[in-house]
């Protein structure tokens, strides 16, 4: 039986890839950190489940990327045969007001889980990076591919770029079996709630149910390629199976503006939402009442402009293919809403 440890498990993906892990019978650690009310409310099904069994395989530690101590002393209990490195100020815009912090967990954290497994001399432990399209930010290449070189824009961007760079290292100099993901966007109903995609259906949701609320938003025109966190997960996990560390994109291939995927969320919902107006005073409107408009507070000190990526390699060499595309992912993330409207 595989042992899986993930950090970053509260978080969107960490359920995700949870859920699959079990599925796959591995028994899956996972690190929380401490906060002053409960953080596991995408997990708290799996482990009910699991409490409830002879051998439960599901188990939570309490840790934080920024404790070297706390990461050594677990991955020194647990042995892993995987470690899944999900955890991070996911942030981008936040990254901006916390560059440190973000530095610290996002770029220093991965050196610590890297040196913890080298210390400890786990020689079989494989890793999982988790790198992000905003490594490409300015891009210099379109569609990007593994090959792209890196311009990030943001805090975050400059913070995931070191881990993905420290993680080649360690693989090179040490032999570690440790491979970077390059996810592009990737959304779902457990997506966090100030990402883009999920601020616009829930309040797009809630207006349609009578809210008398505006939906503010900042930059109308970057473009996105979203997938679904439930096969970007699957891909996690291939890449970690295939014969040798190696660094893939995961990505859908077709981008979208944000306005493009709120005229999407609009006509699943039956609004026929008119656009008026240029610039910062561009405003959306239903019927003649103005439902969404722009504030400088969203938009960030620099931006990315355009991700799109190509994702042949992972295709070809991991068999990896998504089985959602825009239309279905919108589907779920709406439907689940309304599902969960009694909560607001
Ligand atoms: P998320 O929902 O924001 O989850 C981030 C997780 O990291 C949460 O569990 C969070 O814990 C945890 N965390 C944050 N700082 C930590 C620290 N210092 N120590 C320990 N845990 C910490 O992010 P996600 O969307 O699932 O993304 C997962 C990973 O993939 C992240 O590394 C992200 O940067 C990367 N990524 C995401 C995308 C995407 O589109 N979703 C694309 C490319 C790459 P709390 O619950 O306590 O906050
Ligand atoms: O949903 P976002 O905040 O996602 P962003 O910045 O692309 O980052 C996400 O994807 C990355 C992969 O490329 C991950 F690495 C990262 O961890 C995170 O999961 O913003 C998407 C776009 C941006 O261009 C932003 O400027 O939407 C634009 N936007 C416009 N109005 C907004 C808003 N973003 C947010 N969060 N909130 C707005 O009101």
């Amino acid at each position: 039986m595989k042992i899986a440890l993930i950090t970053g498990i509260t978080g969107q993906d960490g359920a995700y890839l949870s859920e699959f892990l079990l599925n796959k019978k591995y028994i899956v650690h996972g690190i929380k950190r401490r906060t002053s009310q409960f953080n596991t409310q995408r997990i708290d099904h799996l482990f009910n489940k699991q409490k409830k069994l002879k051998k439960p395989k599901f188990f939570l530690h309490h840790g934080d990327l920024n404790d070297s101590l706390s990461i050594q002393n677990l991955i020194k209990k647990i042995k892993p045969n995987e470690i899944y490195n999900l955890a991070a100020q996911s942030h981008v815009a936040v990254s901006f007001e916390q560059p440190e912090y973000t530095a610290n967990s996002d770029a220093i954290g991965v050196l610590r889980i890297l040196e913890s497994v080298r210390i400890l001399g786990l020689k079989k432990t494989k890793i999982y990076q988790a790198g992000t399209s905003e490594m490409f930010g300015k891009v210099l290449e379109t569609p990007q591919t593994e090959k792209t070189p890196f311009y990030p824009r943001s805090p975050y961007g400059v913070a995931k770029v070191y881990g993905h760079w420290i993680s080649i290292n360690y693989r090179e100099a040490y032999n570690m079996f440790v491979s970077n993901g390059i996810l592009f966007n990737h959304e779902s109903p457990l997506r966090g709630e100030t990402f883009v995609t999920k601020k616009i259906i829930q309040s797009l949701v809630r207006i349609k149910l009578g809210s008398k609320e505006k939906l503010v938003l900042g930059n109308l025109y970057s473009k996105r390629d979203w997938g679904h966190a439930k096969d970007y997960v699957e891909a996690m996990w291939r890449i970690l199976q295939y014969q040798k560390p190696d660094d893939f994109v995961i990505a859908t291939g077709k981008q979208y503006t944000i306005k493009q995927f709120v005229n999407l969320v609009a006509k699943k919902l039956k609004m026929q939402i008119s656009w008026k107006g240029k610039g910062i005073n561009e405003k959306g409107f239903l019927g003649k009442k103005n439902i969404i408009s722009l504030s400088k507070k969203y938009f960030r000190p620099s931006e990315v402009d355009s991700l799109i990526g190509d994702s042949s390699k992972a295709k070809k060499l991991i068999k990896w293919r998504p089985k959602y595309d825009i239309k279905k992912l919108i589907d779920e993330m709406v439907e689940f809403e309304f599902k969960n409207i009694s909560k607001y």
